[in-house]
């Protein structure tokens, strides 16, 4: 069993977690914060079979789409940093981890 962590824009969340409840997944959906731009964001956990991930990951791919975002100047990013230009940075797409799971008991 893998425990696949995704990192998706606040923006894709809905659609991405209709598809994969559609599809069968199990989904777990965590508000959280990205570090660098400060701003909201989703994490999902969906505990799967390694033989679904190349479906989990297809759906993925489907809805998260890249887009541009201009931070604008005297928002603070990263450790402190205010950017005296507005910056352009790549955001969605979806960071998303595979992980090893040791033991899986629902109790
Ligand atoms: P944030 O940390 O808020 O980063 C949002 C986007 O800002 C990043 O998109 C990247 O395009 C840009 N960015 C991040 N750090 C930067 C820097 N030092 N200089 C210039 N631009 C920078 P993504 O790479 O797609 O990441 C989206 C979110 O995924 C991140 O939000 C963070 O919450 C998470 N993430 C990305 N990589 C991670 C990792 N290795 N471990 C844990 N979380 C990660």
């Amino acid at each position: 069993m893998k425990m696949l962590v995704a990192i998706i824009s606040t923006d894709d969340a809905t659609s991405v977690i209709r598809a994969m409840m559609e599809s069968g997944f199990s989904v777990t959906k965590l508000a959280t914060t990205g570090g660098f731009l400060r701003s909201g964001n989703v994490t999902i956990l969906i505990g799967l079979d390694e033989t679904r991930l190349d479906d989990a990951f297809e759906i993925i791919r489907k809805h998260c789409r890249k887009r541009k975002q201009i931070v604008p100047t005297g928002t603070e990013v990263g450790l402190g940093y205010y950017p005296t230009m507005p910056l352009q940075v790549d955001v969605g797409g979806a960071t998303v981890f595979v992980l090893d799971v040791e033991r899986f008991e629902k109790l």
